[in-house]
């Protein structure tokens, strides 16, 4: 079908989905009817989005999450819907979030259950109430050899590595979504008129030096003073232009301009937290295979984020992601070996 806003060809997430298929020999449609689990998810999630000034569903829950934070109503509408739609897909055997302190079993004792999904259902939820961008992350594993489906936290705590695919859907000014299954990485917008998520970014690449600088600089008293130093070297020009700053305060739509447009976003170690605030496996990791896939780099200040093995599912760690430029220039300056 030819595309009645343009010259290109139309390609919906699902076309793309079964192409990109043929990377999993022998997975027989599985494995896109896993993914279409999480583009159905995400399409009831930005509807609520879209209408949550209309509806009774802004503001908090009233309940404390496993970080210690308060649940806005949205995090537990979105968690459920994921929760939801991805337990109706046999091939998956173990769920994941940022709301629930275990990962989940699904589909018990299913031979066919090869997958886990790791997910927060709505990152940067602080914005909810104020019609600033938010987002769903999400990160996928196949099952560890020899891993038992009584073991569930085995299928997830393995390096950003072993992601079989990865991505984000940002609610934006519009709804995309991004998504990479180690084959480059691709974005679809939502068209709202018909519901379908249509081929609008396709082979991104992130620029290899960009204009801004991203981070929460209220807490910069207590960064580690090199990342200090390197913000300011940052401003100075000698990376051959004095950067801006631009910081919204959901990851996932910090991250989404730092792919498009390159620069660097950073969450350090601070005083209240010492190992940062972003969690390794289903906010670090997702974007950290996404940068690399667009030709970016993800560290934990010293580290490849991808090389990190996890120990806990929550576990938090600092990021800093974005252009080889700028990430090359903060090794050579922050941590010099
Ligand atoms: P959340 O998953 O509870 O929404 O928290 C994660 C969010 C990130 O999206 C964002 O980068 C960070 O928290 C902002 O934190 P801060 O307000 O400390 O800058
Ligand atoms: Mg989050």
């Amino acid at each position: 079908m030819s595309n009645p806003h343009s010259t290109k060809p139309i390609i919906t997430v699902q076309q793309h989905i079964l192409q990109e298929q043929r990377r999993f020999p022998g997975s027989s449609g599985e494995f896109s009817w896993l993914l279409s689990g999480i583009t159905m998810a995400t399409k009831l999630i930005q509807a609520k989005v879209r209408r949550a000034g209309l509806t009774d569903i802004l503001g908090e829950q009233g309940d404390i999450n496993v970080q210690g934070e308060v649940q806005q109503k949205l995090d537990i509408y979105a968690n459920e819907v994921l929760v939801h739609c991805l337990s109706a897909r046999e091939s998956i055997g173990v769920l994941a979030s940022e709301e629930n302190e275990k990962p989940m079993l699904v589909h018990k004792g299913s031979e066919n259950a090869n997958y886990a999904v790791v997910f927060d259902p709505l990152d940067g939820s602080s914005n909810i109430d104020v019609n600033v961008s938010v987002g769903t992350t999400f990160s996928i594993l196949r099952r560890p050899e020899g891993a038992s489906l009584n073991d569930p936290e085995k299928w997830v705590l393995q390096p950003g590595s072993k992601q079989i695919a990865a991505g984000y859907v940002v609610y934006g000014s519009s709804t995309i979504l991004v998504y990479s299954v180690g084959d480059g990485v691709h974005g679809f917008t939502l068209d709202p008129a018909v519901g379908a998520y249509i081929l609008s970014h396709p082979n991104i690449r992130m620029p290899s030096q960009g204009k801004y600088y991203s981070v929460n600089e209220a807490y910069s008293d207590t960064f580690p003073p090199r990342y200090v130093e390197y913000i300011k070297r940052l401003r100075s020009g000698v990376l051959g232009h004095k950067y801006g700053s631009r910081y919204i305060g959901s990851m996932v739509a910090d991250f989404h301009r730092t792919l498009l447009k390159g620069g660097i976003f950073l969450y350090p170690p601070t005083e209240t937290n010492t190992e940062g605030k972003l969690r390794l496996l289903y906010e670090a990791n997702p974007v950290a295979f996404l940068a690399e896939q667009a030709g970016g780099m993800a560290i934990d200040g010293t580290r490849r984020v991808l090389d990190i093995q996890p120990d806990s599912i929550h576990q938090r760690t600092p990021l800093v992601v974005g252009s080889r430029v700028e990430l090359a220039d903060f090794e050579r300056f922050v941590c010099p070996s």
